[in-house]
């Protein structure tokens, strides 16, 4: 998994409403809204979220802090509608003091692992399975549906793989492809896949791309025209800078709120499902 820089999320908290309002223009739908399409649910899933408080713990374990990583996490999950605070304590006494605040749910990230985890329902939401369902769920608000189309989705690590299963789930048929062809493996002769041998032939598939590699200029210009939709959660981002000159309105990439805002939604549905709140599941 791609460890952030500081300076990847200096000053997003304050431009999340901007960053809202782009999404809306580019997809029609809210960080929120599509965040909770991505867990599943709709209802009153809104009010669960604002009950429960949540602890945001820095963690200096492994590369240690990243400046501005907790501070950001909770500008987005307070956008959203929680009530969150950063511990002052970093690790375990920034769990301690989490806990005797009162926090139901803790979030927090070492080198390897980014969740938010849920105390009193026992459940946990990871950032790459819910950021490849939160890009998977913006780029499907962009292209209106993906039921009956190809999607090619680029890097089935964590976040490219959880993005490839959403878009099955919301009928579409998905071209994957990773330059490590053993990532693919559990692909091969699943229904819906189909495992690209080049990075060519999956760009030659669809005209829908998530790119989740952790590559730079994966998607350039010569792979993009008016009607190719483009969901990049991959950090840095893959689409290259002449690419996004050009089609930029066409892509949708931030570096960390729509997997954020995906995890608070997640967390609250397996919530839910344990009994920890009365939320209707839409049809
Ligand atoms: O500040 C802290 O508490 C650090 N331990 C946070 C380290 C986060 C490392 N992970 C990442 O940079 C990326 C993020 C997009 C979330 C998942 N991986």
């Amino acid at each position: 998994m791609t460890r952030l820089k500081e300076d990847d999320i200096a000053g997003l908290g304050r431009r999340l409403e901007l960053h809202d309002r782009q999404l809306r223009q580019q997809t029609g739908r809210g960080l929120a809204e599509i965040a909770a399409l991505a867990a599943g649910y709709r209802g009153n899933l809104q009010y669960r979220l604002k009950k429960v408080l949540v602890g945001i713990v820095p963690l200096t374990t492994g590369e240690g802090i990243i400046g501005g990583f907790s501070e950001t996490v909770e500008a987005i999950l307070s956008y959203i509608g929680m009530k969150c605070f950063v511990t002052s304590m970093p690790d375990a006494a920034g769990m301690v003091e989490a806990v005797e605040r009162g926090a139901g749910q803790i979030f927090m990230a070492d080198d390897l692992t980014c969740t938010m985890l849920d105390l009193q329902a026992h459940c946990s939401a990871d950032n790459g399975v819910c950021t490849g369902r939160g890009f998977a769920a913006a780029l499907e608000a962009r292209a209106g549906s993906v039921r009956g189309r190809t999607v090619t989705v680029l890097g089935a690590g964590p976040v490219g793989t959880s993005a490839a299963e959403y878009f099955v789930s919301r009928g579409a048929d998905v071209v994957i492809y990773d330059k490590m062809p053993e990532k693919c493996s559990q692909f091969v002769e699943k229904p819906h896949f189909k495992v690209a041998g080049s990075l060519a032939e999956a760009l030659a598939a669809s005209s829908l791309y998530f790119e989740a590699t952790t590559a730079r200029d994966t998607i350039t210009l010569q792979d993009m025209s008016a009607d190719t939709l483009v969901a990049a959660p991959g950090i840095p981002l893959g689409v290259s800078s002449d690419a996004m000159e050009r089609f930029g309105s066409q892509v949708i990439h931030d570096p960390l709120e729509l997997g954020v805002a995906s995890m608070a939604f997640d967390l609250q549905v397996k919530a839910a499902l344990k009994g920890f709140d009365e939320t209707r599941k839409i049809s």
